[in-house]
């Protein structure tokens, strides 16, 4: 007989999660991610200045705020016409790299390990589930170091964005048309120097951490597969003169590689609190709809040429054929923390590639009507702004963040979403203390502030019960 396991909230990562498993038999037969709280950038967004949009959009998030201020420069600049010079896509890409430092950093030590690692008996490391912790004491202790050593590491990726950014999160520097921020030796030598110690740490605590978890949780390279689809917006990797990439963008999709284009990207809300909506990502907007009938989530449903794809480190890294050792929840902490390497290389590179002197503005003028996207890898994944302007004020803006790909419900076919399709199968020893399928979910690191993007409308929308 089936059982159902309600935990909601799933605490340990970003916002409000809720999840829902039947199991039976000791493995999970159904899965359903509930975005708990309804939020809608999109809306206040409207009518304003387009201006605006590269701050208020970075308020989704406190985690990723670089990666929204920036999409949504990118956003305005492709509605615009307008080519920022080369020096100010490096500093972005230095803001933006930081920022994917500290937020993989983060994930690994303080949202994910203490499904791994026993930590002391004292708050905030209890409650906790009971049963599988598998290191020895001398090695739990040891984690607890590089737990508290890693907080030191945030400061410093934090510091790193803020010497490009003005501060972090929530930098004031990047604008339409370029960066404020003009380079010198002196912020170039800051940054480097920072660099250089999460390089240290990076080689001597969090990947031999990461590959002693793998090792000894080994059986979790067979759990948490999901579809195996991937998408990756890819990213441009300023050197010299010439363009390369940081990351190649591509679908993964049943095994076969295959070229990016965006018009095959669609929302679908048919588990989604909202009414359906003809249009295509570039106007009109889903409007709620609480009352609807087999909805159970605020979170849409992005899906390509009708697939779910995951999308995230391990998803960009199998796509740049940087990664392919499996699709697990080993394989998404390994591909994540491999990831912060190559990003470090890359910033290394890239920093020797501003021209001090050199232009990091172009001036332009905002015409009254405009249609535009911008794509950027965001640290946990393919992240998309899309804004249509008329009479030089927002009418339509669209975001569709990493983990609303992730997190995405069940859509008008029954596919479901990559979280909810990785669970499926998940094996559950204790339906009490239900860790794997912690386990499973946090292997994505889940964003819910930006799976669902928060106005309070007037009033009360639901009342949710937490479990
Ligand atoms: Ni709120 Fe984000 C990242 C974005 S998540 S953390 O990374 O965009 O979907």
């Amino acid at each position: 007989m089936p059982v159902k396991i309600v935990i909601d909230p799933l605490t340990r990562l970003e916002g409000h999660l809720g999840i829902e498993v039947e199991v039976d038999d000791h493995k999970v037969i159904s899965a359903r991610c509930k975005g708990n709280m309804f939020r809608g950038f999109e809306f206040i967004l409207k009518g304003r200045a387009p201006q605006d949009a590269l701050h208020i959009t970075q308020r989704i998030c406190g985690v990723c705020s670089a990666s929204h201020g920036c999409a949504s420069v990118m956003c305005l600049e492709s509605a615009f016409g307008i080519v920022p010079p080369d020096n100010a896509k490096i500093i972005r890409n230095l803001i933006l790299g930081a920022d994917c430092l500290q937020s993989h950093i983060f994930h690994f030590y303080h949202l994910a390990i203490l499904d791994y690692v026993l930590g002391p008996d004292i708050p905030p490391f209890l409650p906790r589930y009971k049963g599988d912790y598998r290191l020895s004491k001398s090695m739990n202790r040891t984690f607890m170091e590089h737990y508290l050593e890693a907080f030191k590491i945030l400061a410093i990726a934090h510091e790193m964005r803020a010497i490009w950014g003005g501060k972090s999160p929530h930098h004031v520097t990047v604008v339409i048309g370029g960066v404020t921020e003009k380079p010198t030796v002196d912020k170039i030598t800051a940054y480097v120097w920072r660099l250089r110690q999460i390089r240290e740490f990076i080689d001597s605590v969090y990947l031999p951490d990461v590959m002693t978890i793998a090792k000894i949780y080994e059986d979790y390279r067979s759990i948490g597969r999901g579809y195996g689809n991937f998408l990756a917006y890819g990213m441009e990797n300023i050197v010299g003169d010439s363009k390369k990439t940081m990351f190649r963008s591509g679908v993964y999709i049943k095994g076969e590689y295959k070229s990016l284009d965006f018009s095959r990207i669609r929302e679908e809300v048919t588990s989604s609190w909202y009414r359906e909506k003809r249009d295509d990502l570039k106007s009109g907007e889903f409007q709620p709809d609480v009352e609807k009938e087999g909805a159970y989530t605020w979170i849409k449903a992005p899906r390509y040429e009708g697939e779910a794809l995951e999308t995230g480190p391990l998803a960009r890294m199998w796509i740049n054929g940087d990664y392919s050792q499996g699709i697990s929840v080993i394989d998404r902490h390994l591909a994540r923390a491999m990831e912060t390497k190559k990003i470090v290389d890359s910033l290394e590179e890239q920093i020797k590639s501003i021209k001090i002197g050199g232009p990091v503005y172009k001036k332009f003028e905002i015409p009254s009507f405009g249609w535009g996207a911008g794509f950027l890898e965001a640290p946990r994944g393919a992240l998309g702004h899309w804004i249509r302007v008329r009479d030089s004020k927002i009418t339509h803006y669209e975001v569709i963040s990493p983990s609303t790909w992730n997190l995405s419900p069940q859509d008008s076919k029954g596919r479901l979403g990559p979280v909810e399709k990785a669970l499926i199968g998940t094996p559950v020893v204790d339906i009490d203390n239900p860790i794997e399928v912690a386990r499973v979910v946090r292997s994505f690191d889940p964003c819910l502030s930006c799976a669902v993007h928060l106005i309070k409308p007037n009033g009360e929308l639901k009342k949710f019960r937490i479990v």
